[in-house]
Formats: C-alpha cells, structure tokens, sequence
C-alpha cells in the first residue's frame, strides 16, 4: 500500500472575539458579534469561546484607553486563560493608543475590526487595480500605528542603508511609508484614467449596477443574467472587482450589468476611500439594482446598512430591489415586512432556481422604455449604411418603404443616441420625435 505523504497546513490562528455595543449599533438575529465571527472565519482563522454573551460590554462611549471598561477588560483575560487563542478579535476601531493597551494588558495580539477587514481583503484582491486599493487602504490605516510597530527598533539607529540624514529609525519608516502611499496612488489614478477612457466608449449602452450588503448573491445573479462566471461563494467579499457584462433582455435589447464589491456595516473608512472611484463608477449608471438577501434574518439591517453607505457616496437611491434567494424563504410575511415603507419598484427572486427573473426582465424593459424615445427615421433605400446604424441603434417598431425610394423606420432608442445619430447621419435622414422621453437617465441628470 502506498502511503500518502501527509500534507501539512499550517493551524488556523485561534482568535477570541470581543467588542462594544453602542446604542446605534443594531442587534443581530444571530447574537451579538455573530457577523464579527464570520468575518474572522472567512479570514481563514477559528473563533474559540462561547458564541456572544459575556465578552460584550454595551456602553454609551468608549473607555478612552482600552474601549472597554477595566472589568471587561480582566474578564477578557479570563477567558483567555481558558480558550487560549493566538490573538483577540475587538470588533471595534481601536485608537494606536488603544491596541497598545490593550496587548500590554493581554499580553497577545490585537486585531480591530478594520485591520480584520483589511486582512480579508487583501487576501481577496486579484486584479492590480484591487490589490493597490487594498494597499493603500493597509498602508494608511498602518501609518498612525508605526510606532507600535517599531517601538523596539527604535534603539537600532543607524542600520546602514535605511537612513537619511538624522533620521531616526521611526522617521525613516514614516518617510518610506509616505511615499509608498504617494506612488500607490498614484497607480491608482492611472488605472482609473484608462478605466474611464474605456467607459467612455461603452456609453452608448444602457448601464445597470447591482450592489447590495456582501454575500446576497449578486455575482450569482449576474451569472444567471449574463452567462458569465464570475466566482461566487458562501463567504463575505467574494468579489473585490467590478465586472461588467452584457445582458441581452427578452425582447432582444442589450443592456450592460455590472457587479461591485458587497458593503458591510461599518466598513473601514480608509477602505471607502480606497475603493471610492471604483465605486462611483459602479454607480454612476442608469439604474441601481439593490440586491437583499430576503432570507436573511438581518435582512432589513443590512439593507438600512447599504442605504447608509449609497447616502455617504452618493445622494441617489437605488431604482429597483431585488430580494433575493427567495427559495429560502419559509415565510411570505417576512418579506412583506421588508417591503414596507418603500417607494422603490420591489422583484422577487432566485438568482439560484431562475424564479422571478423574468419579471425583472420585464421591469427592465420597462425602465427602458421610459427612459427612451420613439422616433421615425427617413433615409434613403439606396444608404444601407445609415440604415444598419439606424437598425443598430434602437429597437425597431415597424418599418416601411415610400414611393420616392426612402426608407421609413420607426425606432425606440435611447434619447442620448438621438443626438449622437443626428450628428452621425447628418442631412442623410430625417428624425420625428413620436413619443418624446417620460423618465431622465440618472447620468444625463448628472452631466446636466
Ligand atoms: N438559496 C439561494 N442561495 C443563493 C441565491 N443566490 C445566491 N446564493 C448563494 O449565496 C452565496 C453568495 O452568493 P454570491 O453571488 O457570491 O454573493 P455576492 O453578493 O456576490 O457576495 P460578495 O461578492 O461576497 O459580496 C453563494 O453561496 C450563493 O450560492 C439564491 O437565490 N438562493
Ligand atoms: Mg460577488
């Protein structure tokens, strides 16, 4: 019998999860911390220790020196005695001041919630756009913390090599540290430069974005739209880079659909920053889908937590939601409850059986059609040319020929390619508005 040889995986890390509940903070159908959990599971390491209960501390402020109070503080080491984890997850934005505290009074590493955040994406990143995004974001939230990272080299000054003049070895690593961040950035700019140039070119397509709180199955509905194959799994921030596909609707338009990274509660503002032309690209389209997970039991938090975030981004809502998995769903009345309220147009779906998505299908079409004209064109039977333009720009309604050689279409198009084809076909045809635009597009709003 041959043997195997045995692979050896490094262990996971061991972490035990604490943190503060202020009173904005909203409680969790699966207790408290339960998604800070999560988050430490999809950064590959184990969570030892009861689930919530007696490593949360609810208080109006933080203490000012260790975020949570001193008896919390010692019952945290308590614990630790017992589970002995490699590190301590607090799921809350921790001061410099307040890590260091914390380590000398636990004597183990401690990870806020941002740096958790942090970690997953970067593991997650793959493009070179997204892996600078990332950077950038590690580098600024690390660049308050150099201290703490070097306090015991600061007696080896003078290592050859990584000096300027009178530096000491902490001034070195600041200056080292800015210039990373000044050349990350500016990458970063080139890249959003040639991404806008390519956008550009894309504009004549009606453009659609989804976002939504992380893991409620956008990629999987862009996947089941577009016959892309874009990675979904059952873990947060599965997708880091906005993708975007054609999607060809049933009655035969082609419309653009792109995914973006999923939002979270109290997402790390560097990383917000980071991300930001990302994100504004994804949303400066069209329309705005907003995918939920209807059959999660923090649904209605999670859709309050993405609203918040569209608000700091941008001043639009979405368009349309789409509550998702509704496979899952055992109770029609839970979804009742998170439709009320809203002004939005509201689709049921499974991006996972297919049910439901004709009937978005059918509120995209008619988004289109109130956000285009109807017009009829006359050129002339012998221009073929104007005439596939034409043919390719809208949707033809009917068509004709007249005595005197011209061909006569009657076309619904979007209103910015009216004026594009006026100036492309010149005095070769003639346009008559029929039925004039009913609803704006966002980006002509924008541009206006
Ligand atoms: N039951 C069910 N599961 C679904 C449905 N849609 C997606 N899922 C599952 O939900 C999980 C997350 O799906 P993704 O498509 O990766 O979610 P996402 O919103 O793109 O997530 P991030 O990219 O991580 O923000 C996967 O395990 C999917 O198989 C659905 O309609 N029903
Ligand atoms: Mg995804």
């Amino acid at each position: 019998m041959s043997r195997q040889p045995e692979r050896t995986q490094p262990p996971s890390e061991r972490f035990l999860v604490c943190g503060v509940l202020f009173p904005d903070q909203p409680d969790e159908a699966g207790g408290p911390l339960s998604e800070a959990r999560g988050l430490v599971q999809a950064a590959g390491a184990e969570v030892v220790g009861a689930q919530g209960g007696p490593l949360i501390q609810r208080r109006k402020r933080p203490d000012s020196s260790t975020m949570l109070g001193k008896g919390k503080v010692a019952e945290v080491k308590e614990a630790m005695e017992r589970h002995r984890p490699d590190a301590i997850l607090v799921d809350n934005d921790l001061s410099p001041g307040q890590v260091r505290n914390l380590e000398k009074a636990w004597d183990k590493r401690v990870v806020d919630r941002s740096e958790l955040i942090l970690d997953i994406f970067a593991t997650r990143a793959r493009t070179a756009q997204s892996r600078i995004q990332v950077e950038l974001a590690q580098m600024e939230y690390l660049r308050p913390r150099l201290r703490r990272m070097w306090t015991h080299l600061e007696r080896t000054e003078g290592a050859i090599g990584t000096r300027g003049p009178g530096e000491t070895q902490l001034e070195t690593d600041r200056r080292l540290l800015g210039k990373r961040i000044s050349d990350l950035k500016a990458r970063l700019a080139g890249i959003e430069r040639h991404r806008q140039l390519q956008s550009q070119i894309r504009d004549d397509l009606f453009t659609i974005g989804l976002v939504g709180y992380t893991n409620v199955g956008k990629s999987t509905l862009l996947n089941r739209l577009t016959g892309a194959d874009e990675l979904v799994a059952d873990m947060p921030f599965a997708t880091l880079d906005t993708r975007t596909r054609k999607w060809k609707l049933l009655d035969g338009r082609i419309v653009l659909l792109s995914d973006t990274v999923g939002f979270l509660q109290r997402l790390p503002h560097h990383l917000v920053a980071s991300f930001h032309a990302t994100l504004e690209e994804a949303l400066s389209v069209d329309l705005l889908l907003h995918v939920v997970d209807g059959s999660h039991a923090d649904a209605s938090v999670q859709m309050a937590a993405v609203e918040e975030t569209l608000g700091g981004l941008t001043n639009r809502e979405a368009d349309v939601v789409v509550l998702n998995k509704v496979d899952r769903v055992g109770d029609p009345i839970s979804l009742q409850i998170l439709r009320e309220g809203r002004r939005q147009e509201i689709v049921h779906l499974s991006a996972h059986t297919g049910e439901g998505l004709d009937l978005l299908d059918r509120v995209i079409s008619n988004r289109l059609d109130a956000r285009s004209c109807v017009v009829s064109v006359s050129v002339s039977l012998a221009d073929g040319k104007s005439a596939a333009a034409l043919r390719n720009a809208g949707m033809v309604l009917s068509e004709h020929t007249t005595e005197d050689e011209r061909l006569i279409l009657k076309l619904r198009l979007a209103e910015r390619l009216l004026g594009n084809l006026q100036r492309m076909l010149g005095v070769a045809a003639e346009f008559k508005v029929l039925e004039p635009v009913r609803e704006r597009y966002y980006v002509d709003e924008m541009n206006a």
